[in-house]
């Protein structure tokens, strides 16, 4: 690990992960990274509980000091680093009242509901969960060796008991009146958003606006995350397409051109090559036991005489 001031540990696939990830590209700053794998667990671990008792990814360290909470990682990343845009302007000012506001009604969206709800209830999805279906099954049964092992841990570790209960808390059955729900309040997040777009671009000269006008900010941070984990569901045409809300299908065409949310989705995209290996991984075993049970066998026909005759003469 380079001797960065600033060490990240988080997941890729993570929604909160992203802001955080997201902030420090755009800042332009150098990194370590703490990949912390939350399928495996990893979080979980005294270790890194210690650090964060939530038990949660995004964690930023600078230092002593640690950091927790996707937004308050921004704004600290905001107050350390100076290079880069100003991500929390100042709340006196008008603009920055209308990001604090933004941030918070983002932030109101019920992420984990709506994905995880999909995941269990895809039926719900507009135009298909594109999740692999080999994933949906493993993420069924991590959910369940999770409860297990949180509530084994609580045991284990009696000072961290109070955390490790709430973590299993959280693998509530999403069901699906509630999924709807969270859907809907999308609808209407989305009609805001495009109005705070229509706004913005009203006052600013030229094609460059963004969602609180000319800078990109951290209520831009909060709407790329969600946009994108969007299209991961398979949502974008029920949310944002040319016909429905055009101002949010110019602004996710936009935002990808800027180099911060390029290295961000790089990033993500990881987390496929990381489930893959980690499946390759899990089957090497296997293939290692068939490929010496063929070769065996192949050894076996070709010098079964000898073998017979061996045993014979024992
Ligand atoms: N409010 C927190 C939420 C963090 C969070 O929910 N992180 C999830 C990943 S998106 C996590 O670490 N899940 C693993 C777990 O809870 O065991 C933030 O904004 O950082």
């Amino acid at each position: 690990m380079s001797d960065n001031r600033f060490t990240l540990y988080y997941f890729h696939g993570s929604y909160y992960s992203q802001k955080a990830l997201l902030a420090l590209f755009e800042k332009g700053c150098q990194f370590n990274r703490k990949f912390i794998n939350i399928h495996t667990g990893e979080q979980k671990t005294p270790e890194y509980m210690k650090m964060n008792p939530l038990g949660q990814v995004p964690l930023l360290k600078d230092g002593e000091e640690i950091v927790v909470e996707s937004e308050k990682i921004i704004d600290y990343i905001d107050e350390e680093i100076k290079s880069g845009p100003i991500l929390v302007p100042d709340l006196s000012t008008p603009v920055g009242k209308e990001v604090q506001r933004l941030r918070q009604f983002i932030g109101g969206i019920r992420i984990e509901i709506t994905t995880f709800g999909l995941f269990f209830n895809p039926d719900l999805l507009t135009s298909g969960v594109k999740v692999p279906k080999s994933y949906l099954k493993h993420l069924k049964g991590s959910s369940e060796k999770n409860v297990n092992s949180l509530e084994e841990a609580a045991l284990k570790y009696p000072d961290l008991r109070d955390s490790y209960i709430a973590k299993a808390e959280i693998f509530i059955i999403f069901v699906s009146k509630l999924v709807v729900q969270c859907l809907e309040e999308i609808e209407q997040k989305c009609d805001h958003l495009e109005e705070c777009l229509r706004k913005s671009k009203n006052t600013v000269k030229g094609d460059e606006f963004w969602l609180t006008g000319p800078d990109f900010n951290a209520a831009d941070i909060l709407l790329v995350v969600f946009m994108d984990r969007m299209v991961k569901l398979g949502l974008e045409g029920r949310y944002f397409c040319e016909t429905k809300r055009p101002l949010l299908y110019d602004y996710f065409q936009r935002i990808g051109h800027r180099q911060s949310v390029q290295l961000l989705r790089t990033e993500v995209k990881k987390l496929v090559s990381m489930f893959i290996w980690n499946r390759i991984k899990a089957t090497v075993p296997y293939v290692a036991a068939l490929g010496l049970t063929i070769g065996l066998g192949v050894w076996f026909m070709k010098n079964k005489s000898a073998v017979i005759n061996l045993v014979v003469k024992k």
